[in-house]
């Protein structure tokens, strides 16, 4: 039997040991630390940066080799996101630099949007067209009329662009079709959201509940040391996954619901904590508002309730509520991330949140933590004038929940016929690949050629690219100086990115773009320094550091102010919600139309020979961003459909055959998959990872390998609450022979 320890380590080379030994719980064992790479040349410098391949950021070394050509990265020791140790998609990133399909020069289309024929231009050329575009459609339009798509670390610079110009219609896929419901549904309920990275205490929880989130195959560093320390440490796992998951293979309890069932599987946990009066009395009483009514919400939802809607037996939900209940407070049921499943995600997530509530975990050791922040001060600019439109005048009454600004609400207002109160025409996406990011691509598409401007800013020519009207190329993170990180964690902590090497080819780093863009403009005041390291400078010479010092650390940690990591005993807590407690029940969603304690509602099931399309991620990639990336493809290089033995034998599959999935509207994947065989999925669903079936031949490591999910969720459950796009209302069938993809071929 292996070692409990052995399913997370990576060994040397982890990612080439990962990629061979199949099963894995992904590990966070980087190849090397800093000293050892040292002894190895006496030549090698290092620089500081923090990780773009995902968005835990971890701070890490560069190092050249001794032709000062980028060698290796590795984790910055200081750095609490990563504890010295990256993770194979991290290490992996030097392939983001060497990618030699890069874009390497700015790009003007020059025939119809989407054909994909652009000619060179130098960068002053493309932003006096982008500018002159801009400036026309704010005449005609307003300048809210603009909007802006973002993901990463170049947001704040085109944030502070387009808030300049007069817009704030500004949205990042992190929201909508990620971590929004999760976010609303505990600021609403805790008057606090969990952050990125999360306030679970996973290192010291004694009982972690997992719902969906695949921690092992979703590589968030930190979260998953955590987990391999917890279950060290003997904590009980539960895992509820229709597929069985690697977090699943560390578990105590595999919960194997029936998928889009989970409401009606908290609801009964929560009604098991109540009437045996499991819940923590003591918080409850001291800190929590509607409990009276609550627990009359739940007196029907018995675990034989339950039972009838999630295929889960009585006995194990009655079991796994006791788990929780023993190891309270120090328990944390997991709030998800991507949580954008089934159009009820808020409340779903609510129900989450209720139940840590009643477990007292929130605010207690092995629960949630209270998260510190260090600021550094930004340089005196002119105030913005506030836009007289907001996203939420697009259409009015929408999404009263929502917190942050729903992308796809700004892609259907650029789509006349859906009558917004002011249409949308000009798209600056930096970072996000829409096209294969936001569900209903022929949505996308119909926006797309409504518009009088799209920019795209982009390192690789990834799918929105080939629609856009300009193509900038910004230089990977390796190139480039960024915005110090500054992610709430248990210390508040600086990190700094700076330069490995100069950008290759006619990229450029995204101040330097957004800050020329701005001089086109007439907005020069709001980017007062010229180069982004002397802003840098400046804003930490202000909090008693200096670049100098950042250099020489990478990492800067400082100590919390107080000693309030958690609640203390008998703490008077005043939350930041209306009423200064817990909403348990929430008046304020009552007061919004909404559902004030979540209700299971049932959702649609597949037809006859269709199964539920659900996704997730390979511990190898992110999303479809390293798609393309030699030292990735290298260990993964397509994805698979993952299909219930019965259900093959149904339909003759064997393993490694290739099929073309179809959904219930008739759309067929652009590609075939690979099939996979297993009893890790169940019958009523199958499985495949996101990020694969490019369909940009520019990329040609990646194009046409593997199915893309996104082409196959036509059908979008959108979360009348906030916006959340709900992607897991979307049937399959098998399609074996395909003449007309043949044909073609
Ligand atoms: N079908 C489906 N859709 C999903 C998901 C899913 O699982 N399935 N997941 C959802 C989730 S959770 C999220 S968070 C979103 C993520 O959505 P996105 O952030 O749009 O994800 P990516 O596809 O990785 O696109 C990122 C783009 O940024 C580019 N890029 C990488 N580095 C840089 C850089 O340094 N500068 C610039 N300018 N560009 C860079 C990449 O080349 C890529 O084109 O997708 C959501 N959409
Ligand atoms: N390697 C890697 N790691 C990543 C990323 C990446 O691209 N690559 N992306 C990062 C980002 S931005 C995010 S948001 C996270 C996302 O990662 P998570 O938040 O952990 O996962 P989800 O995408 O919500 O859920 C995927 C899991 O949900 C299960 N599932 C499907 N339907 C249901 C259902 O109805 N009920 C239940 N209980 N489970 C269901 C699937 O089988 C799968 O195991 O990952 C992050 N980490
Ligand atoms: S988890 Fe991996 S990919 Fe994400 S920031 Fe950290 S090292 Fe990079
Ligand atoms: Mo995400």
């Amino acid at each position: 039997m292996t070692n409990r320890r052995d399913f997370i380590r990576i060994s040397a080379y982890g990612a080439g040991a990962l990629a061979m030994s199949g099963g894995f719980f992904q590990a966070v064992k980087a190849f090397s630390s800093p000293e050892k790479a040292v002894a190895l040349s006496v030549d090698l410098t290092r620089t500081a940066t923090y990780c773009e391949v995902c968005f835990w950021k971890c701070a890490g070394w560069v190092y050249k080799n001794e032709e000062g050509k980028i060698w290796k990265i590795v984790g910055n020791d200081e750095d609490q996101h990563c504890n010295g140790r990256f993770c194979p998609r991290g290490t992996g990133g030097i392939g983001n630099y060497y990618d030699e399909d890069r874009l390497k020069t700015p790009l003007i289309r020059v025939e119809d949007r989407g054909k994909q024929v652009f000619r060179e231009a130098s960068w002053d050329e493309a932003f006096n067209y982008i500018a002159s575009r801009m400036n026309t459609i704010k005449e005609k339009y307003g300048a809210e009329s603009i909007a802006l798509f973002t993901h990463g670390s170049g947001s704040s610079y085109y944030t502070t662009l387009m808030k300049a110009f007069g817009s704030g219609n500004i949205a990042e896929p992190s929201y909508a079709q990620c971590r929004g419901p999760r976010d609303d549904a505990f600021l609403w309920t805790f008057g606090e959201e969990v952050y990125s990275p999360e306030i679970t205490d996973i290192r010291d929880t004694r009982c972690l509940v997992l719902i969906g989130s695949h921690i092992g195959e979703n590589m968030h560093n930190g979260q998953i040391q955590e987990m391999s320390d917890a279950i060290d440490k003997g904590a009980t796992i539960i895992t509820v996954d229709p597929r069985y998951s690697t977090a699943a293979g560390k578990s105590k309890y595999w919960l194997p619901i029936k998928p889009s069932t989970d409401i009606a599987l908290l609801l009964s946990w929560i009604h098991e904590l109540i009437y045996n009066e499991y819940y923590d009395i003591k918080y409850v009483e001291k800190y929590c508002l509607g409990f009276e009514k609550l627990k009359e919400h739940v007196k029907d939802y018995t675990p034989e309730w339950a039972y009838g809607i999630t295929t889960l037996a009585p006995d194990l939900i009655r079991k796994t509520a006791r788990e929780m209940a023993d190891a309270a407070p120090a328990v944390i049921v997991h709030p998800g991330r991507h949580v954008t499943w089934y159009g009820d995600d808020t409340q779903r997530t609510r129900a989450i949140a209720i139940l840590n509530a009643l477990l007292g975990s929130w605010g207690r050791r092995g629960g949630f933590y209270r998260p510190a922040k260090a600021t550094v001060p930004g340089y005196p600019a002119p105030e913005f004038t506030e836009p007289a439109r907001l996203w939420g005048d697009l259409f009015p009454g929408l999404y009263g929940v929502a917190t942050g600004v729903v992308s796809n609400a700004l892609i259907d207002a650029s789509i006349p016929e859906n009558n917004p109160a002011y249409p949308v025409k000009g798209w600056i996406v930096n970072g996000t690949n829409l096209i294969n990011s936001i569900p209903n691509q022929p949505n996308t598409l119909k926006a797309i050629q409504n518009l009088d401007l799209l920019v795209a800013i982009d390192t690789m020519p990834v799918e929105i690219t080939g629609w856009a009207d300009v193509v900038l190329p910004e230089c990977t993170y390796l190139e480039r100086y960024d915005a110090l990180r500054a992610s709430p964690h248990r210390k508040p902590a600086l990190a700094l990115r700076m330069p490995a090497t100069e950008p290759l080819y006619n990229s450029k780093p995204g101040y330097w773009i957004a800050r020329e863009l701005a001089g086109k403009l007439g907005l020069d005041s709001y980017f007062p320094f010229t180069k982004q390291e002397e802003l840098l400078d400046w804003q930490l010479k202000q909090i008693g550091s200096s670049l100098d010092e950042m250099k020489k650390t990478g990492v800067k940690t400082f100590e919390r102010e107080a000693d309030d990591l958690y609640f203390a005993p008998e703490e008077n807590v005043v939350f930041p919600t209306d009423s200064g407690k817990i909403e348990l029940y929430s008046a304020a969603f009552e007061g919004l139309g909404f559902d004030p304690l979540p209700r299971y509602v049932p959702h649609e099931e597949p037809p006859e020979g269709f199964y539920r399309l659900i996704y997730g991620r390979a511990p190898m990639h992110t999303f479809g961003r390293t798609a393309n990336n030699p030292n990735l493809t290298d260990l993964m290089d397509e994805n698979t459909v993952w299909i219930n033995p019965k259900v093959a034998k149904i339909w003759g599959l064997v393993n490694d055959q290739y099929i073309w999935l179809q959904n219930q509207d008739g759309v067929i994947s652009e590609f075939p998959i690979r099939v996979r065989i297993t009893e890790r999925i169940r019958w009523d669903a199958v499985y495949m990872v996101h990020g694969f079936g490019h369909a940009q031949k520019q990329m040609q490591r990646c194009y046409g390998r593997g199915a893309s999910d996104t082409q196959l969720m036509t059908k979008v459950l959108v979360d009348p609450l906030m916006g959340g796009t709900g992607m897991r209302g979307n049937f399959v069938t098998f399609v074996i022979e395909n003449t007309e993809k043949e044909a073609s071929s």
